[in-house]
């Protein structure tokens, strides 16, 4: 466990666990909690031996978003919440949907305003049977950042993606499952163990063909057909030489479990 104050960093069989830990603010982000969270990932990313990462949440919930009590709106000073984006959310986002490994978001409790689009950036979203998704930014007068105006319509449809943000409604886990919003949901007591039991299988499995899974997935939207499947011929040639196409052929014709390396 390394020494962090505002989140928890642990690593289980090639995964990396990090919880969000201001559970008073419903883990809503400051500075700190930025900062530390971004060490964590290089933490994670820099460890060969770390091949799948979880994020979730201490407390009764995953992440408020935004620390609102962070800002001093007596001194009539209007602040530019863009260079807060720049600063840090927009990295973040970036980061996730980068990451060479699947990521897994376990979302324990509410996941509000950014604390819900950091989520959905996620590759696996599994919730807590409690758990509420929230983009809670029109009540306080903003518009969804952290990918909820690109990720969001492109889970659920534009129609629901527009409900939900002009609305503010919040959405249970179940119904977020319904719409395909979501990977599973679990009982609030059991979550963490799902989680982490689908953390670990995903570190055992090609790694390198799960990241170029993703990569693609996500780079078809701005692709057309011909440059996709140009894309996925590129792919294919390359994980076509890696050790664990080798292994996982050689293990179906002898009938045994594969053992990936992620190489
Ligand atoms: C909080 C927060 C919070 C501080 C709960 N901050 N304390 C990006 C860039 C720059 C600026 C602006 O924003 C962004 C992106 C964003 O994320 S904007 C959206 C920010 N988030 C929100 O608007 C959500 C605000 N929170 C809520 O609406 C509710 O707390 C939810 C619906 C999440 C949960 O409601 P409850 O279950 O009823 O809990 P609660 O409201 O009683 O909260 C518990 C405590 O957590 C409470 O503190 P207290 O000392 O009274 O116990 C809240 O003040 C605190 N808290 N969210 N974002």
């Amino acid at each position: 466990m390394s020494e962090f104050d505002t989140i928890l960093y642990e690593e289980h069989g090639g995964a990396a666990v990090i919880t969000l830990n201001r559970p008073d603010k419903l883990n809503a982000f400051n500075e700190q909690m930025h900062r530390e969270l971004r060490a964590a990932i290089d933490l994670a990313e820099n460890n060969a031996a770390i091949r799948t990462l979880l994020l979730t949440g201490a407390g009764r919930g995953f992440c408020a978003g935004q620390d609102l009590g962070d800002r001093d709106f007596d001194s009539g000073e209007r602040p530019d919440l863009g260079q807060t984006i720049e600063a840090f959310y927009n990295p973040l986002v970036l980061k996730l949907r980068s990451l060479p490994m699947p990521v897994i978001a376990a979302v324990n409790g509410v996941a509000a305003g950014a604390g819900a689009n950091i989520a959905l950036a996620c590759d696996f979203v599994l919730a807590a049977r409690s758990a509420r998704f929230i983009q809670a930014f029109c009540k306080i007068g903003l518009c969804p950042d952290s990918g909820g105006t690109y990720i969001l319509p492109r889970l659920i449809g534009e129609g629901r993606a527009k409900g939900l943000a002009m609305t503010g409604q919040p959405v249970d886990a179940e119904t977020a499952l319904a719409w395909g919003m979501i990977w599973a949901v679990h009982d609030d007591e059991t979550l963490r163990d799902e989680a982490i039991a689908l953390a670990t299988h995903l570190a055992a499995q090609p790694t390198m063909a799960l990241a170029a899974i993703k990569q693609a997935i996500q780079d078809s939207y701005g692709n057309d057909l011909k440059t996709q499947l140009d894309t996925e011929r590129d792919i294919q040639r390359r994980l076509g030489r890696s050790d664990d196409y080798r292994e996982g052929v050689r293990a179906f014709m002898e009938k045994r479990k594969p053992s990936f390396t992620g190489n």
